[in-house]
């Protein structure tokens, strides 16, 4: 039987068998050559690099996770194709059978501990920085989902921003078009102040919505009966398109809102403006839509750019 070990060293021609893995190593180099540098854009991998500083906190644990996994990932196809090529079969002879390398063992048992544990460590930072809240925000807004539409309760200001998605859109869509097909519009606006720290308290009036601004690499459920609380520092002054992101009923598709984060000098200025021009809105949710969207904040950052 050709098959039996045989105890005989099989590693009979070292030479050959580096000289095959040279000769195999540049073309595989060539081929993973422009896979490594078009199948990714570094450093982002085409993640959201986080408009605010709670979304950068995000974007730099999800960087940082990509970078270690391709960094194990390319040691690992190494380490496979040495010992394909390494260790190919040249003859019907056995190779030397061994087995209990204890060094080799604990190596490949704590080294990949190590790495959970530091991924564990980092992503409890990070959501921890995520979660924290200021105790002396510079605005304090209640948001409140509801079907379907979003409205935006400026904390002891009596300003009111409100709107329905499904009745009256904010004519501002996507790249400057007309807010037409419904899909381009971008609903009614939170505005907020940039560089400063703005206290968000999240709610729902009737059933589960999800607040979902990509830009900021967050998202949080809207839960009838529980408030969520959490801070936003938007770093630089801008639009920022955001959805409901939990099926919530026949219009959830087109429960948009944006974020409009102006100089904080502008925001005040919208804030007093809006306070001179509206009134406190309604109890229930949906109610005054139109009276409490004059002063639309996009146009106040469209005049801000
Ligand atoms: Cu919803």
């Amino acid at each position: 039987m050709t098959d039996k070990p045989t105890g005989k060293p099989a590693d009979q021609a070292p030479h050959k068998g580096s000289s095959l893995l040279r000769r195999y190593l540049g073309p595989l180099g060539i081929l993973a050559l422009p896979l490594m540098l078009g199948g990714c854009t570094l450093p982002s991998f085409y993640g959201f690099r986080g408009a605010t500083k709670q979304g950068h906190d995000s974007f730099l644990l999800f960087s940082g996770t990509v970078i270690a996994a391709i960094v194990v990932g390319t040691i690992v196809v190494l380490l496979i194709l040495w010992a394909v090529l390494r260790y190919r079969r040249r003859s019907d002879e056995m190779p030397k059978q061994f087995q209990y390398h204890i060094p080799l063992e604990i190596t490949y048992t704590v080294i990949p501990i190590l790495i959970v544990l530091a991924l564990f460590g980092f992503t409890v930072v990070t959501e921890n920085a995520v979660d924290a809240v200021s105790p002396h925000p510079a605005v304090a807004v209640k948001v409140t989902a509801f079907q379907w539409g979003w409205r935006f309760d400026y904390s002891g200001q009596h300003v009111s921003v409100l709107g329905e998605t499904t009745q009256d859109p904010d004519p501002v869509g996507l790249n400057g078009r007309p807010c037409a097909p419904a899909v381009d519009c971008l609903g009614p606006g939170l505005v907020m102040p940039a560089g400063e720290t703005t206290r968000i308290t999240l709610v729902s009036a009737d059933v589960v919505h999800g607040f979902y601004v990509p830009a900021f690499n967050f998202s949080r459920y809207a839960l009838p009966g529980v408030t969520n609380v959490f801070d936003f520092t938007v770093k630089h002054p801008g639009i920022y398109r955001a959805q409901c992101t939990q099926f919530c009923g026949l219009y959830h598709a087109l429960m948009f809102f944006h974020v409009v984060a102006l100089p904080p000098a502008q925001f005040r200025a919208w804030l007093r403006s809006e306070q001179a021009s509206s009134q406190p809105a309604a109890s229930h949710p949906a109610a005054s839509v139109a009276s409490s969207r004059q002063g639309s904040p996009a146009a106040s950052v469209k005049a801000a750019a």
